[in-house]
């Protein structure tokens, strides 16, 4: 078993890894910004160093300060959380040859799942289904470009190969706009990610976004622990996530699960990972693969039972997978909520001294956050504050749950965007379920000009 893990993040994960952490008997380094050193999981790790300035650029993106934290504190592996270093394969890469274990996937793995384009070539081969496209980078060849989209059928999109998460992407209505959109974002993707290279697939019109957790160890195990709905977004920032994804069929997610099983020993995976998918007409289409614990995955833990943060301990220590896909039950039914310090109006970010912070509770509700009465909250770094999840027997009682827990939840000093997410509770739409990607923003437009819609 590790002995020691740095915690190279801050907030609600570096909580939530120091617990998992704790659980298992490893101690923890909580490697923290100056601005930080007031985090609730600092004052609760083993030792803590300061990495460097507030700005992320000069400590949590600062990779020879993680692996200094690492050496001074004589730890044996650096947990990446999400965002910051947790999807770069060159932190991964220098992790290891410094001598640590980078806790996920090997760079090689997260350097392949960077590029777009490769991403797609290795699980079109491993027999994922994907979005039909132009299955490579696209050339320079205007005619042949307008061949390709003309096979496709419009509206395509042209997607940078170095983006992801909705950076980079451009929909394309018609042939006479193609060959501009194409210039435009290999332009674009060349400014932001160095990487000029952009492909084209079919434009989904209306999908849901639904992923597809799973677990493998590198050694030949994989399993899946099914599929959450991230449909309810803004600006590709979710807002509210659940598992299961509403109607889905035990039968698609032991179909879809599989494939992603099978993907993840065909590559040689280890770690957790999400397959993210398009989801439409019955059909899912698998868009990109994210290679690091993700912000919603305690919705899954909620109706498996699986600690998924332990999971990926007990894989970076070398383990077997301990669990097989029989173990995986689902039980009832989760709701996300993520709590930002917001306006939730504007949507404007809203740091500051949380005067009074009081949780809710109840069965089946979980609050992962790492404010606290007198905390404040940097102007630094992202809004999120903290997630409230809660399970129930069945989508309706996680839903009431949640209503409840929401009213409960009271954050004094700072705008929260806990009424937006109450008003998103009552709405008709997404009580019934399995609403699209483009949902929540057609209904914040619609409050916006008429004074109705999620009002
Ligand atoms: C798409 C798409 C429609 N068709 N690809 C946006 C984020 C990035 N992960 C991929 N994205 C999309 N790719 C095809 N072929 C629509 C989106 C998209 C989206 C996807 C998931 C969640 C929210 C979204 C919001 C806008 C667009």
């Amino acid at each position: 078993m590790l002995d020691k893990v740095v915690i190279a993040n801050r907030g609600e994960i570096a909580l939530r890894i120091l617990r998992a952490c704790h659980t298992l008997g490893i101690r923890t380094v909580a490697a923290h910004s100056t601005v930080d050193r007031n985090l609730k999981h600092v004052g609760m790790a083993d030792e803590s160093v300061c990495i460097g300035p507030p700005a992320p650029a000069d400590s949590y993106l600062n990779i020879p300060a993680l692996i200094a934290a690492a050496e001074v504190t004589d730890a044996q592996a650096i947990h990446p959380g999400y965002g910051f270093l947790s999807e770069n394969a060159d932190f991964a890469e220098r992790v290891e040859q410094s001598g640590f274990i980078f806790i996920g996937p090997r760079a090689e793995t997260i350097r392949m799942m960077g590029d777009k384009v490769e991403a797609i070539r290795a699980m079109k081969a491993a027999g994922v289904p994907c979005v039909p496209g132009s299955g490579g980078p696209l050339s320079d060849d205007a005619t042949q470009n307008a061949k390709i989209a003309r096979e496709i059928g419009y509206p395509v999109i042209i997607k940078a190969s170095g983006g992801g998460g909705g950076r980079g992407m451009r929909v394309v209505h018609t042939e006479a706009a193609l060959i501009n959109a194409i210039a435009t974002t290999q332009a674009e993707a060349k400014a932001a990610f160095g990487n000029p290279q952009v492909y084209m697939e079919k434009y989904l019109e209306n999908p849901r976004h639904v992923e597809i957790q799973v677990l493998a160890d590198g050694q030949g195990n994989a399993i899946h622990l099914g599929e959450r709905d991230c449909s309810m977004q803004r600006r590709h920032q979710k807002v509210v996530e659940e598992a299961p994804a509403p109607g889905i069929s035990a039968e698609q997610r032991a179909q879809i699960g599989g494939v992603c099983v099978a993907a993840c020993i065909r590559i040689g995976y280890r770690g957790a990972g999400t397959f993210e998918f398009l989801y439409e007409d019955g059909r899912f289409y698998f868009i990109e693969m994210n290679t690091r614990i993700q912000v919603e995955h305690p919705v899954t833990e909620l109706i498996t039972g699986v600690d998924l943060v332990r999971e990926q301990l007990l894989i970076a220590a070398g383990g077997k997978l301990s669990l097989t896909q029989d173990d995986i039950v689902l039980d009832g039914h989760a709701i996300e909520c993520r709590i930002n310090a917001e306006d939730p109006d504007t949507f404007m970010p809203c740091p500051g001294l949380v005067k009074r912070f009081e949780a809710p509770g109840g069965p089946g509700v979980r609050i992962d956050t790492h404010v606290y009465d007198g905390y404040k909250i940097p102007s630094n770094y992202d809004s999120m504050i903290g997630k409230l999840i809660v399970h129930g027997r069945d989508r309706a009682t996680a839903l009431a749950r949640m209503r409840i827990a929401l009213s409960e939840t009271v954050v004094e000093g700072i705008k929260t965007n806990i009424p937006l997410q109450q008003r998103i509770m009552a709405d008709g739409g997404f009580q019934a379920g399995g609403q699209n990607i483009h949902y929540l923003e057609k209904r914040l437009a619609e409050r916006k000009d008429k004074g109705m819609g999620l009002g």
